[in-house]
């Protein structure tokens, strides 16, 4: 079982439903229980296209049976079920998965990188999570 820390954000359509949605379906994945929610905050849209809304972010802990890897790509299914469409980087997105840690384990490979490797250059990230570490 494995302990994992994950960001969520969303700046596109009902922000807030997004969310819901997203942290609903992540409890309901197989051996996956989200064990707890920050605060949700609405922070300035860092990097992307000007001009874009306002996200709301939040950071989640779970526990999973699922491998880093496996639980990335039921992540990037989510995103899909939620109508994310792949755009510009760091453009406006529906929802947005990502995992911060993963129990202790330093992951280097293109599509998965852990610990995530912009958490601490971001406060819409460290803020939420700090809560709830
Ligand atoms: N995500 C990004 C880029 N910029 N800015 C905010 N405020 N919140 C985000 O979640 C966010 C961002 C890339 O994933
Ligand atoms: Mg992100
Ligand atoms: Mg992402």
């Amino acid at each position: 079982m494995a302990i994992c820390y994950l960001g969520i954000g969303s700046n596109l359509g009902d922000r807030q439903k997004n969310i819901r949605l997203a942290i609903k379906r992540l409890n309901n994945l197989k051996d996956t229980k989200v064990l707890k929610v920050s605060k949700i905050i609405e922070t300035k849209p860092v990097g992307g296209p000007s001009g874009q809304r306002k996200f709301l972010n939040a950071a989640l802990k779970i526990k999973t049976n699922l491998s880093a890897l496996k639980l990335l790509r039921k992540l990037k299914s989510i995103e899909r079920q939620l109508g994310r469409k792949q755009t510009v980087r760091f453009g406006p997105r529906t929802i947005d998965l990502d995992i911060l840690f993963y129990n202790n384990e330093v992951i280097s490979r293109r599509e998965l990188k852990v610990p995530h490797p912009r958490i601490f250059e971001r406060e819409f990230v460290v803020k939420p999570l700090m809560e709830i570490l």
